[in-house]
């Protein structure tokens, strides 16, 4: 029995995979990480997307990974598995595979590389929802220009496309969205830096990268936001959102992990050409984090280094 989709909302972690020191998938690892995400109080986990390095990792190794967090989540929170690829095919094969597992959900990126055209995307998305019965989720960064809206909305026609990952600035176009979609058709904003302008815009959640670190200040503002005190939410949204800029100056994936590992949440490493920054950088980091948390004790941002 697939879960209802509505009941998929709330702050979803784009799940970081954890992989070790030698750049193999650590599924001990990614087993203690889900746990203790899902003790955090996330609402729901979306594995193996950009965020998770899909793309630099193969089918068996995704699936590996899949298995470990839906085996430890055991139906606590929904798990949303990406399964976007270049070709249709790899596609299928992982969204068959997750909802074998017992998925919740699939989401895919539209196939990239080539400039595919808009009826290439349309089969993409249409053929890997038909081979499946869990809803798919598009996800659509518009900051990429592989589709534009027009696209997106033929594409909420398929059958088994449920809800939209929108990474995208223009929150007047996800307003306009979720309006004309109604309430059956789930939105998640993906820009960390916007979350809250993105639910003031009716997103029904919010999944992105930095909910891994700092699931404890995105729960806070989620929490305020639903209960209408979208100026309280901002008011934190401000400190996340200096703290998100400065990180995405370099490669944040690895600095993530590190700043979570010394707050005691072992995150393990990235993969390469992801790489750590120089270790006076790093400490220029830690400082920055330091003040951060110094000057803004009321916002929760406990994993946020040491
Ligand atoms: O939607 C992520 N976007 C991309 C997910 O990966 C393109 C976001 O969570 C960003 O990493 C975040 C920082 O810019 O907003």
């Amino acid at each position: 029995m697939s879960i209802e989709i509505r009941k998929v909302k709330g702050v979803i972690p784009a799940m970081i995979t954890t992989f070790d020191e030698n750049e193999d998938v650590d599924l001990k690892r990614a087993e203690a990480l889900t746990e203790a995400l899902i003790k955090e109080g996330v609402d729901g986990l979306y594995i193996t997307g950009s965020t998770g390095e899909g793309f630099l990792m193969t089918g068996e190794e995704r699936k590996a990974f899949a298995e470990a967090v839906i085996r430890t989540a055991a139906g606590r929170v929904p798990v949303i598995v990406h399964v976007g690829d270049i070709g249709t095919r790899k596609s299928i094969e992982l969204a068959e595979h997750a909802e074998r597992i017992g998925a919740d959900a699939i989401s895919s990126v539209p196939p990239f590389y080539y400039h595919f055209s808009s009826d290439d995307i349309y089969s993409y998305y249409r053929d890997i929802s038909s081979s499946v019965g869990i809803p798919m989720i598009v996800y659509n960064i518009s900051l990429a220009g592989l589709m534009d809206s027009g696209l997106v909305r033929r594409l909420a026609t398929i059958d088994g496309v449920k809800g939209l990952k929108f990474t995208a600035r223009d929150h007047d176009d996800m307003c306009a969205l979720k309006m004309e979609l109604g309430p059956d058709f789930m939105i998640y904003s993906g820009c960390d830096e916007m979350a809250t302008q993105g639910l003031l815009a009716g997103a029904d959640g919010i999944i992105g990268s930095f909910y891994n670190m700092m699931p404890d200040t995105f729960k806070a503002i989620y929490s305020l936001a639903s209960k209408g005190d979208f100026k309280a939410a901002f008011e934190i949204q401000k400190t996340a959102t200096t703290v998100i800029k400065y990180l995405v100056q370099w490669d944040f994936f690895p600095i993530m992990k590190t700043l979570m590992t010394e707050a005691g949440l072992d995150a393990g490493y990235s993969r390469r050409p992801f790489h750590m920054p120089d270790p006076s950088t790093m400490d220029e980091i830690r400082a920055f984090c330091r003040k951060m948390k110094a000057e803004h004790p009321e916002v929760p941002m406990k994993y946020l280094g040491r």
